[in-house]
């Protein structure tokens, strides 16, 4: 028997207008190579100064009312002493946890990917929850070939993601739901919303079968836009047509709050297509973002791992977390990039 009072209470609190989620839940592997591109050692202690960096950003919380944490963070303490999940509870920012361990080969393939993690799920909700995670996310990946992905993998994923969020919302814990459909390759923007409409249809019939009450949850899913290696670009009002066809077409009014990942878009482009889709009329869901690389790539440059650029790299995600909330309510204009 699902208690919806906890759930409720974090939807409330993370589907406001304006506001957005930081994706900070980098595993170790990933977090190192972010790191390597700015020449910085990746140990326990940098990674809690960086993350401690993101989560302490003066004002932050006028546009972020959400932070995917990893595991490690959830422990990991600010230069004051105080554990970050709490720093962000403090100014009204909903701690989250990545609880998802990461891809496997699907089968036989070694293109195709399922994610692991569910076997000791249950039992590990409670501990996140001691640690003041409130919501949790869980994250599949489809490739896109002229064959892939096969409806076997899709279904598989479905599953996965199905029994993750009915363990959450099971624990009073909201869960993101995180299918991506990956924007390498030359696809077009035609096939992405092909597979990304195969991926949503697939995902949505499945979740109810799992007892997962739609409601309470937050889909994070890839905008359509065409392969990096396209030569049809396509320009953002293209993309925000396609993207809101398969959204109105397979994800049910019920679903309160729609936060894009931006996939290895640019940090302007993915605020650059939010506003393109936020432009478009008044929609059944609130449509803004769960950026990871979109909201922290200007701010990793201007750390460069030195605490003397922690107040440059701190104004460079404000700036970022700004932009895609004036993004999310369509009242974003390129020009703002430059000012201030
Ligand atoms: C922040 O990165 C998240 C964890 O990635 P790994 O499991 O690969 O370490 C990742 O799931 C992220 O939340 C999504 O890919 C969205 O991030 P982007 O950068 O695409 O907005």
């Amino acid at each position: 028997m699902i208690s919806t009072q906890q759930l409720s209470a974090t939807i409330e609190a993370i589907a406001v207008p304006g506001k957005g989620i930081l994706a900070a839940d980098e595993s170790t592997s990933t977090i190192t190579k972010r790191f390597q591109s700015i020449n910085v050692e990746s140990t326990e202690e940098n990674r809690r100064i960086y993350r401690s960096l993101l989560c302490t950003t003066p004002n932050i919380q006028d546009y972020i009312n959400g932070v995917i944490l990893y595991e490690e963070t959830l422990g990991q303490k600010t230069d004051q002493g105080q554990l970050i999940p709490l720093t962000l509870e403090k100014n009204h920012i909903v701690p989250g946890i990545k609880v998802d361990k990461g891809l496997v080969d699907f089968q036989n393939s070694t293109e195709e990917k399922v994610t692991q993690g569910l076997d000791d799920l249950d039992a590990r909700m409670n501990a996140y929850k001691q640690q003041h995670a409130r919501f949790a996310k869980w994250r599949v990946v489809f490739s896109i070939s002229s064959s892939l992905p096969t409806q076997a993998v899709i279904n598989a994923n479905a599953e996965s993601l199905a029994k993750y969020a009915a363990i959450c919302q099971k624990n009073g814990i909201v869960p993101i739901v995180e299918p991506e459909v990956l924007m390498e390759g030359s696809h077009t923007l035609l096939r992405c919303h092909e597979v990304t409409s195969a991926v949503l249809k697939t995902v949505f019939e499945t979740l109810p079968k799992h007892g997962v009450i739609l409601d309470y949850i937050i889909l994070k899913p890839n905008m359509v836009v065409p392969g990096k290696e396209c030569a049809d670009q396509r320009n953002p009002e293209a993309i925000a047509t396609a993207t809101l066809d398969v959204l109105k077409t397979y994800v049910p009014a019920a679903v309160p709050t729609i936060n894009f990942l931006s996939g290895g878009q640019s940090a302007v482009d993915a605020t650059i297509n939010l506003n393109a889709i936020n432009s478009q009329g008044k929609q059944p869901w609130l449509l803004s973002y769960s950026y990871g690389r979109a909201l922290q790539d200007p701010c990793l440059k201007a750390w460069k791992g030195n605490l003397e650029n922690i107040n440059a790299a701190q104004k460079e995600l404000f700036k970022r977390a700004k932009l895609n909330s004036l993004a999310s309510l369509g009242k974003y204009n390129v020009s703002m990039e430059n000012e201030g």
